[in-house]
């Protein structure tokens, strides 16, 4: 069978395999689900990281989830053993419910990732390290933001713009490095998701106030696109690499979170880009991902753009942008600009 097929069938066969697996983890469960279980990551989660997992050919995009998962677990009192139950549940009904020859990839990747979970730990490490680049301010910018002082939080930031850290640095060693930290405070119970909501609504404030900073200069001639995928609400990564290859000379126009396909599709006719950078944070978009560049592909458009991918999925599987169908990928923000160019021409980069 068609590995095409393959993931065709284990995808239109979700919501039976989700429900068998959660009926046998009922059955087997000592006690009941504790109260709040329902928001935490369950098998609906594993399946669709194992999905993207398969179709990327990239088992790490798995065991990364379940590294995560087994953290978020762990730091709010549910064992290790609930989450091995559950992952032996979805095999069983992976096994039941799909042609041996479409189980098998699912399988042999689940396998392994229950093989690695007894070494992954039950937490993750925190705190910005004092050799760290920027460190004394990322830190005190994270405190003030804790402590529920955006203006003083803001004002630090401002004034460092002022006396001269270039905003490339400030975004990527204040905001990035605490936007991070602040993601792995709540991983691990410690901040709540309000908390989060504060500290994230509060940066994409302080970057609007660094905008005269970055909308200066000469200008390339280059045009630049960026969108997160359908479903995915992670805006601020894209937004900083769209905010720093404007600073870099580009015409950026930035669509934000959750932008669906034909949306994408219709602005890159419009504006014809020379490259369209498209963000992904959550594993389990990846599809989307796919679907989007396919889409462009296919479209009747007078510039074909440069497609370049990022986001997380993206540095834990590094070769993850090929099966895509991308033209590249950038760790960080940092890189975008040279990348881009360099595809664009690579002879001149
Ligand atoms: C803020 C935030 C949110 C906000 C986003 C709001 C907004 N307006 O953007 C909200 C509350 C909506 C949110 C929701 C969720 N979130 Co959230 N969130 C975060 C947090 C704390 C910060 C994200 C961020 O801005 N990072 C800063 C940017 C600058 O970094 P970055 O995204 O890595 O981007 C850089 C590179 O990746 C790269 N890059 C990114 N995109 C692109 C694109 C291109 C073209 C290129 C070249 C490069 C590139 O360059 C960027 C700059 O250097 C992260 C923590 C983290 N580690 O990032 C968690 C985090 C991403 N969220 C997480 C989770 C689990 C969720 C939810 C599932 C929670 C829930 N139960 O509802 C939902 C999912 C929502 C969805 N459907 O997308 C997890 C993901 C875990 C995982 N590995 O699967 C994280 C890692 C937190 C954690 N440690 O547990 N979240």
């Amino acid at each position: 069978m068609e590995e095409h097929d393959g993931l065709t069938t284990m995808e239109g066969r979700r919501a039976v395999i989700l429900a068998r697996a959660r009926a046998a983890l009922d059955a087997r469960r000592a006690s009941p689900a504790p109260a709040g279980a329902d928001v935490l990551p369950d098998a609906a989660a594993h399946f669709d990281c194992l999905l993207q997992a398969v179709a990327g050919n990239a088992p790490s995009l798995f065991t990364d989830h379940l590294a995560w998962t087994k953290v978020v677990l762990a730091r709010r009192g549910t064992p290790a053993s609930a989450l091995e139950l559950s992952l032996e549940c979805l095999g069983e009904a992976l096994a039941a419910e799909l042609p041996r020859e479409v189980a098998t990839r699912p399988l042999e990747i689940l396998t392994l990732g229950r093989a690695r979970l007894p070494q992954l730990a039950d937490d993750i490490a925190r705190g910005i390290a004092e050799q760290e680049s920027l460190a004394p301010l990322a830190r005190a910018y994270l405190e003030d933001l804790l402590a529920g002082e955006r203006h003083r939080a803001a004002r630090r930031v401002l004034d460092a713009a002022e006396s001269g850290t270039p905003v490339k640095d400030l975004y990527l060693h204040v905001f990035e490095r605490c936007l991070h930290e602040i993601g792995a405070l709540w991983q691990s119970n410690q901040i709540s998701v309000a908390q989060e909501h504060y500290c994230t609504a509060a940066t994409q404030m302080v970057m609007s106030q660094l905008y005269p900073r970055i909308f200066t200069g000469r200008r390339s001639g280059l045009r630049f696109v960026a969108t997160c995928v359908g479903g995915d609400l992670h805006e601020i990564g894209v937004r900083m690499v769209a905010d720093l290859l404007e600073m870099d000379g580009w015409d950026t126009y930035y669509l934000g979170a959750s932008t669906p396909t034909e949306s994408v599709v219709r602005t890159v006719a419009e504006r014809q880009p020379h490259v369209l950078g498209i963000s992904a944070t959550m594993t389990a978009h990846l599809g989307k991902v796919r679907e989007l560049i396919a889409a462009v592909r296919a479209a009747d458009v007078p510039l074909r753009p440069v497609v370049l991918v990022g986001g997380h999925p993206f540095q834990i599987a590094p070769d993850l942008w090929r099966s895509v169908g991308a033209d590249g990928t950038a760790a960080s923000a940092a890189s975008a600009a040279a990348v881009a160019r360099e595809l664009l021409a690579p002879e001149a980069a």
